[in-house]
């Protein structure tokens, strides 16, 4: 048994009730999770001050380094020594407040106190017992379920910005990625694309031509992204609004009649995401003639569903409206979640089924992994706020959410040029890549700060793009697993005391250990202008592949390649992909195929120094080796990524 479940079940009343539990984890002095939080990555101490919180709102300027509340909540947390990795599920969806104590055992030993306090609901535990990491992840994997496989091209870099003002915009602000040699994959539309906040619609004069807009990003084999958020303006003459009134399918008051509140369209109202039949609709709403204007290559963005309400106490819902019989107090931090599920539901329903969604979130709960992309929200154009993107993206890795990012440049304000790149740099080695501002920044799209920062903008992202494969098979094995992507350095190295605090520089994956620079002033490198590139990750589909061979001290390397079609569920479906482990050991590099072992036809080169012969046949192969730096490397060798092969050094 690995994990334990405890579920105590109490009558339900309405209003105000209160649930609470203690934990005592002896041995343990570090606990990290319960995002969302913009805090280190080791949880601290909450004695004398507030306990963090669980309750997701739509936080203006939000601070750092401190327990409140924001967009999202996990109520998971991870407690880790040397011994063992073990993680506490608290299953509660209503708000809730962890208290973190450290103190000291019985024999001396240091302890760590926890109590869950939530405002209703049930105490429904699962204590996960580990021992290893990865087991942790499994058992919440298997609890929740995994990270969802992306779109290979949602791995790609995203230019996004409140707003893209019309087509012409769009329009000119691709063309700039070609004019500078930058790939990307996504440009987003945020509110001002929408006919008044309508969400579904496209403003008659700024967007009038969504279709030939899209289908001029498609011959480039890029893709778009516009924004749907769940608040729905109240106008008897908008078909969302009509259907969802006569349907039935609003948040109810108290009284029984629709809930209304303030919210960018002016008085709207708040679907009730938890009704399987309005998601079902709602995903029905992104069929291709019913979102007019939209095509295979739109792709969707929910924001504010905490859900925001201007005029509402903390900016959010009434705890007491209702969703059919339950109140609001019970199920706030699930709200979001359910609105991410609707729309990529609907995203695969288009299809027939096909293809795989992409949705980014800004309000989500355990399990919110399934259905997409998440971001932390407005964080600020400063350097602190880069700094802290590291925890709070490792904060979400660690409990189940890989697929994460922050807003390049910061949201608000304007970055100073240094701060722009460093933050490029920083963001290209995290999950989630995309660069957004406030409507009242200045423009800030990656040629705009001269050719010397250009260049380094360009690098980064070109990096990017070179190791989309790893950063595309790492997704694949958080899909199958439940391993993050991007990982604090103890998960790999979980008996070195040192990594357990360390926050400002990570793993993706087990291969790529990451320090960006976060500080001010530090020495700029030059570029080195990667040779290739291309203009979105679609034009890279028949690319060759580069094998980057470290070894250990022990002269081994180890390594996985995964490739499938890169949009489609046919991986699954059809089994259609190809998932192979490199291996070097012996002087000799293997490529065997993972998921299913075949029988292995033996390749061995032979060159003065190196050989290959493919059953017999002998190949020379063209190599240089950089003896300054022990770098061996080999030009073209001509191997299939999909076969059986060898490669022997001599
Ligand atoms: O839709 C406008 C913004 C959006 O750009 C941002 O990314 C969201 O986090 N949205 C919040 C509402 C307004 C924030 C001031």
């Amino acid at each position: 048994m690995n994990i334990i479940c405890v579920d105590f079940v109490f009558n339900i009343f309405l209003g105000p009730t209160s649930i609470s539990l203690d934990f005592s984890l002896p041995g343990v002095e570090h606990v990290y999770g319960i995002p969302e939080h913009a805090d280190d990555l080791k949880l601290k101490t909450t004695d004398g001050g507030d306990p963090y919180r669980l309750y997701n709102l739509d936080v203006f300027q939000y601070e750092l380094y401190n327990p409140m509340a924001l967009y999202g909540s996990i109520p998971v947390m991870l407690a880790h020594n040397t011994q063992r990795t073990m993680g506490i599920f608290w299953l509660n969806a209503a708000e809730t407040w962890v208290d973190i104590n450290f103190v000291q055992g019985s024999s001396e030993k240091p302890q760590t106190d926890i109590r869950w306090i939530s405002e209703s609901g049930i105490i429904d535990v699962f204590i996960m017992l580990g021992p290893k990491p990865s087991d942790v992840f499994s058992q919440y994997a298997s609890l929740t379920g995994t990270q969802s496989f992306p779109p290979l091209a949602s791995l790609g870099y995203h230019q996004c910005r409140w707003n893209y003002n019309d087509q012409e915009d769009v329009k000119s602000v691709d063309q700039g990625f070609d004019q500078h040699d930058i790939p990307y994959d996504f440009i987003w539309l945020d509110i001002e694309h929408a006919d008044g906040k309508r969400y579904f619609t496209w403003d008659p004069h700024k967007f009038s031509q969504p279709k030939e807009m899209l289908q001029g990003l498609m011959d480039k084999r890029r893709k778009m992204v516009a924004i749907v958020d769940p608040h729905i303006k109240v106008d008897s003459g908008y078909k969302i609004h009509s259907e969802i009134t006569s349907k039935d399918f609003y948040v109810k008051n108290k009284d029984g009649r629709n809930y209304e509140g303030w919210c960018w369209p002016g008085n709207s109202g708040y679907p009730d995401f938890t009704i399987p039949e309005m998601r079902a609709w709602w995903a029905s709403m992104f069929a291709y003639d019913q979102y007019e204007g939209s095509m295979e290559n739109l792709f969707t963005w929910n924001d504010m569903n905490e859900p925001s309400v201007f005029n509402g106490p903390e900016v959010t819902m009434h705890k007491d409206a209702l969703h059919g019989k339950w109140e609001h107090r019970e199920i706030h931090n699930i709200y979001g979640l359910y609105v991410q599920m609707a729309t990529a539901e609907g995203q695969i329903q288009r299809s027939g089924g096909v293809e795989r969604p992409f949705v980014l979130t800004r309000a989500f709960f355990a399990g919110s992994q399934r259905f997409g992309a998440v971001w932390t929200g407005d964080n600020a154009a400063e350097w602190g706020h880069l700094k802290i993107s590291i925890p709070m993206c490792l904060s979400l890795g660690l409990v189940g959410v890989s697929f994460c990012g922050a807003d390049i440049g910061g949201f608000f304000k304007n970055p100073s040029t240094e701060l722009l790149v460093r933050w490029y740099q920083t963001g290209a080695y995290q999950p989630f890549f995309r660069a957004h501002a406030h409507l009242d920044t200045t423009r800030r799209e990656p040629w705009l700060f001269g050719p010397e920062n250009t260049a380094l903008i360009r690098e980064v992202i070109r990096q990017r793009y070179a190791l989309l494969p790893y950063w595309y098979q790492l997704f694949f094995q958080a899909y199958r697993t439940g391993m993050p992507v991007m990982r604090p350095l103890w998960v790999d190295y979980p008996k070195d005391t040192a990594t357990f605090t360390i926050d400002d520089e990570f793993l993706i994956g087990s291969d790529l250990l990451v320090h960006p620079v976060t500080e001010e002033g530090s020495l700029l490198y030059p570029p080195h202008n990667l040779k290739w590139f291309r203009r979105s990750s679609a034009c890279m589909e028949n690319d060759p592949y580069t094998l980057y061979v470290a070894l250990s001290p022990k002269k081994f390397a180890e390594g996985k390649l995964y490739i499938d079609d890169g949009h489609s569920f046919n991986y699954d479906a059809k089994k259609e992909f190809i998932h192979r482990s490199l291996t070097f050991a012996n002087n000799k590099i293997l490529s065997y195929i993972t998921m299913k072992m075949t029988s292995m036809s033996e390749i061995i080169w032979h060159a003065n120094l190196l050989i290959l012969s493919q059953t017999g046949k002998e190949t020379p192969v063209d190599f240089e080796f950089d003896s300054s730096m022990s770098v061996l490397t080999l030009r073209k060798p001509g191997m299939n990524a999909g076969d059986d092969w060898t490669l022997l050094l001599q």
